[in-house]
């Protein structure tokens, strides 16, 4: 604002005040008396932009100064959720700005509920990518991240008859503030074509790729900002366009007809994520997708390194750090070395040399299915050249690296190939980005043991101290501070404002667990948590509930290997005993499920459809006195995840052993103070060491015993016909008894546990599983003892702090200094 002196950043109320007012005036363009909600959230946003562009401005200006080394953050995910509360928050303005809206009228947490969610990802891996860009600005490290602008982010889902269905996601439908377009640094990226080989007089050789087509990238800055205010990175999306460039000869020798239609393509690109989390898609757009963010970033990054070094690339790999999260970008290692050789004209080895250097690479699944394949043929078709750079690589690698080790055994060679030879030849980027990066991680203790042990032996083998673990964490101040103020504030209390920065601090928390007063107090923001959830369930699902009742809650995406299955059998179990006994001593408990079913997995969205018809019957049965309730909340997403997460008592962690990399729900229910029930897998295990596994509800076979049982032959018959309550749950299944006159709508369920093998042992674990809830209720009878394992859990999460996570990349991979902006 115009009145404000230029070098004072900071904002009081009255100010505030104005410039909301001004910006609902002048740039929305409508006035006090007749504005929408909305509107008022726009004038708020920009009036908050003032604050964070002057910030970003400078940021850039001192990165630029210092020209220190950065990381350039590369994911096919962000999934930014809102934006308005978290900036706020990040820049010490929540609460003037609360004030600020009261006066004028108005309440800022209904403004906040005007924002669409920025759901750009599927789950976890997206989700770890937006806490990961908070910490890096919080942390004052110079950081990008690179991602795509999808026009549709992960689809809305409705639940109609007790089914999902997807419809397109329409976030920036009505603008979104927060995004800033840069029309100035638009790329130009080739695909299709074909490779010259083109001989100079001086016999040397050169490549030169006559690209099919060109598709113009146009960059949309997200600002990040930091906790505390000082550093404001950027997060830079690439949407997709037509050229204007568009070179009509080699379109017309390429063959191609419809030229509308290629027109169309090229806008289609951004169009919209592909909603499978643990599956590999396989399909050509998505390949031009992935090819399309990383093209775009890579001629970013060297456009600003040549900004300040020209073209001596000696210096290149010790500015540069390229993250890969997941093997979704991998693409850019070839593309980098594409534009090495055939642009910047350095040889092989310069070349490579600067690649290993520069690449690390983020692996978040074992599942074989996840692991990213692409035909030859397609490779070939869309990126010529790099697919001759592949093989290259490959075969540099082969001869020099695996002989060396492995001299002469073909077999070896074939396994670790990133060419899969077979009926249809397949690129392995797993395998590429392996070979392609100096360092690879893991998302938690035992995963990362994991990715070397089982995934990639004889990469490890190769390369022992390639391979190196950094545990997933989250970020505190949406997770804690700004979704759950009031133990907060709680918080602030007892350790002082800083722990959002210092989590470690909560440990302070401890030495109240026993404190009678104290329980009661924290006890009692978890009940408060509870009663406003109980209007958000009446006023999504029509479900009353009581906050008297056990909040148990399991919050993912739908997979088998996460076992939202075992969680139904076991409240089925739990409604037979009710049926059976209707005294059935149990404490109520509220079973409370929010996920979304990739749009093409038949099984999971079976499973969707039997959680919400069991919770229609369970739910209309008087018989059982509402001591068991079932809710499905439909279209789960961060900015319901945050009024979830402060209101749950226990925290559903039921992977199968071996198969969630990490999970990093698990950790925010635990700092909102909700006991684990959960397997040894994943980041469980240091939840549970961190808190201590008594008091956690830990249960279920551990990783050696899933492969022992596994080895054995696994037979879930045995478990059927072994264990009544296990049969007549399963024979339910079949019955009409929760599809009124349609009966075997649910038998696809059974059928998977046992005539499709039970894949994910459900049936082995049940026993356990059962033993453990029985275990929390017990414990939930005793108040006092409850509240002392919810304090200890939360304030003993402070290892899951995203800031740690980062640190921890810093220190193994990146070699960051961090640069503090005035
Ligand atoms: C998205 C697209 C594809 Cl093609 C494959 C996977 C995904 C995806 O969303 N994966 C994912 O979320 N993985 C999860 O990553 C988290 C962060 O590391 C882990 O905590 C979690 O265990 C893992 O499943």
């Amino acid at each position: 604002m115009a009145s404000k002196k230029k070098t004072d950043i900071a904002l009081d109320k009255e100010q505030l005040k104005a410039s909301i007012v001004h910006h609902l005036r002048s740039t929305l363009g409508t006035c006090e008396e007749k504005a929408s909600q909305e509107s008022w959230w726009k004038a708020t946003a920009a009036a908050v932009n003032e604050q964070v562009y002057e910030r970003l401005t400078r940021t850039q200006q001192t990165h630029r100064k210092q020209d220190t080394r950065a990381i350039h953050y590369l994911s096919a995910e962000f999934l930014m959720g809102r934006l308005t509360s978290n900036n706020l928050h990040n820049l010490s303005l929540y609460k003037v700005c609360d004030e600020a809206l009261r006066e004028l009228g108005l309440d800022l947490a209904d403004l906040c509920e005007c924002e669409a969610d920025m759901a750009l990802g599927n789950g976890g891996l997206g989700r770890l990518a937006a806490c990961f860009i908070d910490s890096l600005a919080t942390l004052n490290y110079p950081a990008i991240g690179y991602g795509l602008h999808y026009e549709h982010g992960l689809f809305r889902q409705e639940i109609k008859d007790g089914r999902q269905i997807e419809r397109p996601d329409s976030w920036r439908e009505y603008g979104n503030p927060w995004e800033i377009c840069r029309p100035e640094s638009v790329q130009e990226i080739p695909l299709y074509g074909y490779v010259e080989t083109v001989f100079s007089e001086d016999g040397s050789m050169k490549k030169v790729w006559h690209a099919g087509r060109k598709i113009k990238g146009v960059p949309w800055d997200i600002p990040v900002v930091g906790f505390g205010g000082s550093t404001v990175n950027i997060l830079r999306l690439w949407e997709s366009r037509a050229s204007e460039f568009f070179d009509w000869d080699v379109f017309n020798a390429g063959g191609y007809v419809d030229s509308q239609a290629e027109k169309a393509q090229a806008e289609t690109i951004s169009k919209v994520l592909y909603p499978n989390d643990e599956t590999e898609a396989g399909k050509e757009l998505r390949l031009i997708q992935q090819y399309f963010f990383c093209a775009c970033s890579i001629k970013d990054i060297m456009r600003r390194y040549k900004r300040a070094h020209g073209s001596d690339f000696s210096t290149f790999a010790s500015q540069v750090a390229i993250q890969l999260n997941d093997t979704h970008p991998t693409v850019a290692i070839p593309e980098l070395m594409r534009v090495l050789l055939d642009e910047e004209g350095l040889n092989w080895d310069q070349a490579w040399e600067i690649c290993y250097q520069v690449f690390a690479y983020t692996n978040h699944t074992l599942l074989p299915e996840a692991l990213e394949k692409w035909a030859v043929y397609l490779f070939e078709r869309v990126l010529p050249r790099h697919l001759e750079i592949i093989y290259e690589i490959n075969r540099r690698f082969l001869s020099e690296k695996v002989e060396a080790v492995w001299p002469g055994d073909d077999a070896i060679k074939a396994k670790l190939s990133i060419i899969e030879e077979g009926d249809q030849r397949k690129v392995r980027m797993g395998n590429l980005c392996v070979i392609g990066s100096n360092k690879v991680n893991g998302v938690a203790e035992v995963h990362s043991r994991l990715v070397q042990e089982d995934l990639f032996p004889e990469f490890a083998q190769i390369w022992p101290n390639k391979f190196c673990n950094v545990t997933n964490g989250v970020t505190p101040r949406r997770w804690l501070l700004a979704c759950n103020p009031e133990l907060a504030s709680l918080y602030d209390e007892v350790v002082g404002k800083e722990w959002p920065l210092k989590l470690d601090l909560l440990r302070g928390v401890l030495k109240m667990a026993d404190d009678k007063a104290f329980q009661k107090q924290f006890m009692s923001i978890k009940r408060r948590n509870k009663e406003k959830l109980v209007k958000v369930i009446k006023a999504e699902t029509g479900i009353d509930v009581s906050a008297e009742a056990i909040f148990d809650i399991q919050i993912k995406r739908l997979h088998e290997y996460k076992r939202q299955q075992l969680n139904l059998l076991h409240i089925m179990a739990l409604y037979r005993r009710l049926l059976a006994d209707p005294d059935y001593d149990m404490h109520p408990r509220v079973f409370i499920f929010g996920s979304k079913a990739a749009p093409g997995y038949k099984l999971a969205k079976d499973i969707i459809y039997a959680i919400n018809k069991v919770a229609e019957r369970v739910n209309s049965d008087a018989r059982i006195k509402d001591k068991l309730k079932v809710v499905f909340m439909p279209n789960y997403r961060v900015s319901l995840a945050e009024k979830l997460i402060p209101a749950a008592d226990v925290s559903e962690q039921i992977s199968t052993a071996g198969y969630e990399a990490s999970g990093t729900g698990n950790m925010k229910l635990a700092l909102n103070g909700a006991l684990t029930i959960g397997t040894l897998d994943g980041a469980n295990i240091e939840i549970a060491e961190e808190a201590g596994e008594e008091h956690c509800a830990i249960f279920g076979l551990t990783v050696d015993e899933v492969k022992a049982m596994k080895a054995r032959g696994y037979n879930p018959y045995d478990f059927y016909y072994g264990n009544s309550e296990i049969k007549a749950v399963l024979d339910w299944f079949d019955t009409d008894y929760f599809t009124p006159g349609r009966p075997g709508e649910l038998s696809s369920i059974k059928r998977a546990l046992l005539e499709g093998g039970d894949t994910y042992l459900a049936l082995a674990d049940f026993d356990s599983y059962s033993e453990a809830h029985k275990k929390l209720d017990a414990w939930y009878r005793d108040p006092e003892l409850w509240a002392k394992k919810a304090i200890i859990n939360s304030a003993t999460m402070g290892k899951f702090n995203s800031d740690r996570s980062i640190q921890d990349y810093v220190d193994q991979i990146w070699s960051l200094k961090s640069c503090k902006v005035d």
